[in-house]
């Protein structure tokens, strides 16, 4: 794949609803679109680095300035076999992995293209449909709270993830528990808590949750290995797995049972795989993680989730609980049994919605050789 052009489209898309974590609330979610022109076949890949850095350090705009000023003049004029390759010519710029991941998604889509295959063919999933969930995040209230995931259980979401923080975190979780005593619960701090705030954590063992997401500090594994062994609750980490070596430590540390993994915060869809194996070979399982990807970035979502170590529904959920208006022409809806199913066509199996993307573009640039 010679990479002959690279256009970048800041693109900024408003949510359906409000999206509140421990980190903050947004209404409108930012990302970079990237195009790459390849021997006359157009690929895309979506840079999930939102626009301000409260879930990782990458925003859209360093992940602008890094893809500018140092990724596409390296990449351009380069021919590349397959698109994990990209790291080796990128080797000398540390971290900013959403920006490497956009790239890479752009490579797999054109590859994909090329030889005629879908995503999940090139990475070798299993499955036609993945089992998803649904992300819900910290209301108001806790009527409000209960009012969201009964919609969304009733619109036939088999998981429910909760977000929490210190002080919203409990009584929220019982509360939804006992109004759903059936459904696949779990919930997710995004780094809120220390050790000592943890201890609250503990009452969380009587709900029979599928997994505590990333308690402490992305940069605590040591602390995570010490909760960890207070907690019968599994704790799966996100933020925290940057590499296929943290994945290994983590595990070597005790520190979880379970990890999230998702392709833009490991670096791309390469390193995705690289954690899957870690993982798979551990008996150790995983799930897709969201970024609330536009359609771009779900159809890659929806690739990887469809590898056969993914055991554990993702945070995938239909395109309605993002966007009114997606920048692809296809829609992804949920099936009656919580699952999406995965696109079949070739590279990531989605067509860009130009009418939209011209709506939602806050600014474009043009790099060539
Ligand atoms: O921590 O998993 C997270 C969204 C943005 C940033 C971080 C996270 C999330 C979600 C939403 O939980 C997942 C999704 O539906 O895309
Ligand atoms: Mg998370």
């Amino acid at each position: 794949m010679k990479i002959e052009q690279v256009n970048l489209y800041h693109v900024r898309m408003p949510l359906q609803s409000h999206f509140e974590t421990s980190f903050g609330r947004i209404t409108t979610r930012d990302c970079i679109l990237l195009e790459v022109h390849s021997e006359g076949v157009v690929g895309y890949g979506e840079c999930v680095a939102d626009y301000d850095p409260g879930y990782a350090s990458e925003t859209s705009g360093t992940a602008w300035h890094i893809l500018q000023e140092f990724m596409l003049p390296e990449i351009l004029g380069k021919d590349i076999a397959q698109p994990g390759d990209i790291h080796a010519c990128l080797h000398m710029i540390r971290g900013h992995q959403m920006a490497k991941a956009g790239l890479e998604m752009a490579l797999w889509d054109v590859l994909g293209k090329m030889q005629g295959k879908s995503l999940r063919e090139l990475l070798g999933g299993v499955r036609e449909r993945v089992d998803v969930g649904v992300s819900v995040g910290i209301q108001d209230s806790i009527s409000e709270l209960l009012q969201a995931v009964t919609d969304y259980r009733a619109q036939g979401y088999g998981r429910i993830k909760m977000k929490i923080k210190p002080g919203r975190d409990v009584a929220e979780a019982q509360a939804v528990r006992k109004a759903l005593p059936d459904v696949r619960l779990m919930v997710d701090a995004n780094s809120a808590y220390t050790l000592e705030t943890a201890e609250a954590l503990k009452a969380l063992d009587d709900l029979d949750l599928l997994m505590i997401e990333q308690p402490l500090y992305e940069d605590d594994l040591w602390d995570h290995s010490k909760l960890q062994a207070q907690l019968q609750t599994p704790i799966c980490l996100d933020e925290s797995i940057l590499s296929p070596r943290h994945a290994r430590q983590a595990l070597e540390m005790k520190a979880c049972g379970i990890i999230n993994i998702k392709a833009g915060r490991v670096g791309g869809l390469s390193q995705a795989v690289g954690i899957h194996d870690v993982c798979r070979a551990q008996d150790v399982p995983v799930w897709c993680g969201g970024m609330l990807e536009t359609g771009v970035g779900r159809a890659s979502n929806l690739a990887l989730a469809s590898l056969p170590g993914f055991t554990l529904p993702g945070d995938i959920s239909a395109s309605v609980r993002y966007y009114q208006h997606d920048i692809t022409a296809e829609v992804f809806e949920l099936n009656a049994d919580s699952t999406i199913t995965v696109p079949d066509q070739p590279g990531l199996g989605v067509t860009i919605d130009f009418d939209v993307l011209d709506k939602v573009t806050l600014a474009k640039a043009t790099f060539r050789t």
